[in-house]
């Protein structure tokens, strides 16, 4: 498997409670290598547009309306087959199936406010990178 990337966001629930550096030791620790990163507070149009494919769950709004709760932190993560492979440091969308170990079941708080997000393949890794990153912003 060749070098791959995916995009991560360290969401507001873990931003408020001190978790970056945790959270991104155990990206790395998975064999994840951190090229690009950036604090931001998204705003509501931005969330909108990044979970477009959402946008007619029934929790679109207060999903919403959680991502622009606080700062995030967006990263582009590199590695051998880094999507596959950050979606299994994550866990399970909900903690509670989580695996013992993972991003998320050491440290989310519910099904929603879950620390983090990671990209579910290649092709959406390029469009959720180029939604956030300038290609000159990531350093590899
Ligand atoms: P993500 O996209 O954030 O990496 O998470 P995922 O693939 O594991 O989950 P997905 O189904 O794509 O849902 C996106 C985010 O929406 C929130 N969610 N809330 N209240 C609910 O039932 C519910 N279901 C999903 C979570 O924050 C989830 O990560
Ligand atoms: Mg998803």
């Amino acid at each position: 498997m060749a070098t791959e990337r995916t995009f991560s966001i360290i969401k507001p629930d873990a931003t408020r409670r001190n978790l970056t550096g945790a959270i991104t030791a155990k990206l790395e620790e998975a064999g994840l290598r951190v090229v690009a990163s950036k604090r931001i507070h998204m705003t509501k149009e931005q969330a909108e547009g990044f979970y477009g494919v959402h946008r007619e769950r029934p929790f679109f709004g207060d999903l919403v309306s959680f991502m622009i709760s606080g700062p995030v932190v967006v990263q582009v993560l590199e590695g051998e087959n880094a999507v596959a492979r950050n979606r299994e440091v994550m866990g399970a969308t909900n903690p509670a199936n989580a695996d013992e170990g993972t991003i998320r079941k050491t440290f989310a708080e519910s099904i929603e406010a879950n620390s983090v997000h990671g990209s579910d393949s290649a092709e959406n890794a390029k469009i959720e990178i180029d939604f956030f990153f300038k290609p000159e912003e990531i350093v590899g």
